[in-house]
């Protein structure tokens, strides 16, 4: 049989180092009776799209960024507030590995959609690019900054005074080049390879938020498989869970080396008062969370800042 697995990202992506991976493992492990088809970014269509072949069956395997996918899973929005994560990746990875509320009831919600949550994934950190530097709460007045289409994510800009515009990822170049928006946000590895570095002025690093993105797939489809190819496929998840976190955090770093050589874009690292006036202004955007999920979501958002700080303690288990 064939599996289908969509992207969200072009080929030489963390997406699509994930997904390599798998098709590996897959096909060995399968002993040649499954092959994977990996779909890279383009191919199929947006991210939205890709949900949505999701849900219908049409596709086996997608990446559904939370950024993209809070508009048909509220709950997944946890994952877009900021200063939410810990300071600390390796914590976060461990969280982001075996996270009994990510795997309970956030994977509930997903289920809720037509959604199999297999696998959320670390991506690096996310950074702000713009046409002017951006350090403080007033640079963001009028800043016309592009987004991922959650609601959430426009109410985190506006919340530092920002004019948050949603597009599709394959729409932000031009749209950059053309200045009908002014910045964008997404981690480093994703500016390099998608050119945006080309077209922005200053890169600004504030460790706000991680990039995670979720591998979904059909619980139909799912349902249908044996039980010894579902502990398979939980097998090539955790496996992928130590890989990605290495892929991650190498294309970051060679990445930003690439951009530095590339460009004169001027790199901004926020000081920790900067970010502080930030993280003050972000807070609020919880209650807006609570305030479109519910008690769940509550739920969701008190479990996850209780396992991030149980990681960060070495407590985590
Ligand atoms: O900004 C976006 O829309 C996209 N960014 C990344 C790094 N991955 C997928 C997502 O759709």
């Amino acid at each position: 049989q064939q599996w289908r697995f969509a992207l969200e990202e072009i080929d030489g992506s963390v997406q699509d180092a994930y997904a390599q991976r798998f098709k590996a493992l897959v096909e060995e492990r399968s002993g040649g009776d499954i092959e994977v088809l990996i779909y890279p970014y383009g191919t199929l269509g947006t991210s939205a799209q890709l949900s949505e072949l999701i849900q219908n069956g049409t596709l086996e395997f997608a990446f559904a960024s939370p950024g993209h996918l809070g508009s048909v899973v509220p709950e997944v929005q946890v994952m877009n507030l900021h200063f939410l994560f810990s300071e600390d990746n390796e914590a976060n990875a461990e969280v982001l590995r075996d996270s009994p509320t990510i795997y309970g009831p956030l994977a509930d919600a997903y289920m809720r959609r037509n959604l199999k949550l297999l696998a959320m994934i670390p991506e690096g950190w996310m950074a702000w690019t713009g046409n002017r530097p951006l350090r403080t709460p007033e640079d963001f007045q009028g800043f016309r900054i592009r987004t991922m289409v959650s609601p959430l994510l426009l109410e985190a800009y506006r919340a530092y005074g920002a004019n948050p515009a949603p597009l599709p990822y394959a729409e932000v170049y031009s749209a950059l080049q053309l200045n009908t928006i002014d910045g964008q946000v997404n981690p480093i590895f994703a500016i390099e390879e998608m050119s945006f570095y080309e077209v922005q002025d200053y890169l600004v690093m504030p460790r706000h938020l991680q990039f995670v993105a979720s591998v979904v797939t059909n619980p139909q489809f799912y349902d249908g498989l044996d039980a010894e190819t579902q502990a398979m496929l939980q097998d090539v998840k955790e496996e992928l869970d130590d890989y990605i976190f290495q892929v991650q955090r190498d294309y970051n770093a060679e990445r930003l080396n690439v951009i530095r050589e590339n460009s004169d874009i001027e790199i901004i690292e926020l000081s920790e008062e900067e970010r502080e006036a930030f993280h003050a202004l972000s807070l609020p955007v919880r209650e807006r969370y609570v305030e479109m999920t519910g008690e769940q979501g509550e739920r969701i958002l008190e479990g996850l800042q209780e396992e991030f700080a149980a990681a960060e303690a070495g407590e985590f288990v």
